[in-house]
């Protein structure tokens, strides 16, 4: 049984003024971010209005099952998401973030974006995590073989790709043609996609985790060696429905006893759920991250504009 008293949010929950005092309080802060950070720059989410991908569910792409029985349908919605973030610029957000990170060394950003925005940000590789990999990291596909491709930005990632690297069609009501479901997809046999230059059987795949993948364990002993260092004063949960572990476990494992961490959530849509797990000392900002982080970061990083 929870203390009701002690899972209330404080009256001044949603008070950006209050938050600030607790930021000028503040040395250690870790954030976890999602695909809510890139919507401002035009990347859609995995789960709610833009989840899909043609008639895909997007989440059901991101899986190794997906990949093993059409790895050229799979490639063509990872060749679709290098081209849409190439596409993209980093939002204020981000810069917010990296930012944050230049002013504080004891800032540290866990993402699970794969969109390469937090570094075209700025962000300095060593105060981030990339959780779930990156769309511009390629692996090879056989679990027994370790080539990998830690930078590749190639668009469209190869000939057989190249309708992924059209450019959307100018006018917003015209849909581009490849995410026309009624537009049939050609057959893409596996002989068509690059294979592994190393073991020779392999096929190239995309360097993200999908789901039932172990995320890199050096990553996570650095990130849970990070934690456990010494308290943290702040988490921002941002952009983020938290339903993914291990990423969705961070904030609660970040937590020091006698309510010295905040978790600040900031999302579009704060539901009730958010509420209702709420402590005394949380916060939750509705609205667009791309417009919220530099207003509540602002005593840190002044103004960006500026
Ligand atoms: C805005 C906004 C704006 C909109 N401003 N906000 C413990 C319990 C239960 C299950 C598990 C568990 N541990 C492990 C599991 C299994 C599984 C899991 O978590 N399943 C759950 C879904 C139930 N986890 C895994 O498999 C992980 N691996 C693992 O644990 O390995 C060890 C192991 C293996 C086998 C067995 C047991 C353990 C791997 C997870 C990999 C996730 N991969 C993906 C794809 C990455 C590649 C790609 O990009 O294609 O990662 S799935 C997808 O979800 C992607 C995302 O990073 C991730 C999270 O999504 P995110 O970012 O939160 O996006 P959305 O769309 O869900 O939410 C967007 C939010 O933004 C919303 O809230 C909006 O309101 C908001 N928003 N606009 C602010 N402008
Ligand atoms: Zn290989």
């Amino acid at each position: 049984p929870r203390d009701p008293k002690a899972m209330a949010p404080s009256a001044d929950y949603n008070s950006i003024a209050a938050f600030h005092a607790k930021l000028a309080r503040s040395r250690r802060i870790l954030a976890v971010c999602g695909a809510g950070l890139s919507a401002a720059s035009g990347l859609p989410t995995f789960r709610g209005a833009g989840g899909l991908w043609r008639n895909y569910d997007a989440t059901e792409l991101a899986t190794p099952e997906a990949f093993e029985a059409d790895p050229g349908l799979v490639w063509m919605f990872y060749a679709y998401r290098r081209h849409m973030a190439l596409q993209a610029k980093p939002n204020p957000g981000h810069y917010a973030l990296a930012a944050l990170a230049r002013k504080n060394p004891d800032f540290l950003c866990l993402t699970q974006n794969v969109d390469n925005l937090h570094s075209r940000a700025g962000h300095p590789p060593e105060q981030l995590h990339l959780l779930h990999g990156s769309l511009f990291t390629i692996k090879c596909d056989s679990p027994s073989c370790s080539w990998t491709d830690p930078a590749n930005f190639d668009d469209p990632f190869c000939p057989a790709l190249a309708a992924a690297a059209e450019d959307a069609p100018a006018s917003p009501d015209q849909i581009h043609p490849l995410l026309d479901p009624n537009n049939p997809l050609p057959p893409l046999p596996p002989s068509d996609l690059p294979h592994c230059p190393q073991c020779r059987t392999g096929l190239q795949r995309p360097g993200v985790v999908w789901f039932g993948e172990p995320l890199s364990r050096p990553m996570l002993d650095a990130v849970n060696a990070w934690i456990a260092r010494d308290a943290v004063d702040v988490v921002l949960v941002i952009g983020t429905s938290s339903v993914v572990y291990p990423a969705a476990g961070f904030a609660e494992a970040a937590r020091a006893p006698g309510g010295r961490t905040s978790v600040v959530t900031v999302n579009l849509e704060i539901g009730p759920g958010v509420l209702r797990g709420m402590r005394e000392e949380d916060f939750a900002f509705e609205g667009d991250a791309a417009v919220l982080l530099p207003k509540l970061l602002a005593p840190v990083i002044g103004d960006l504009e500026g």
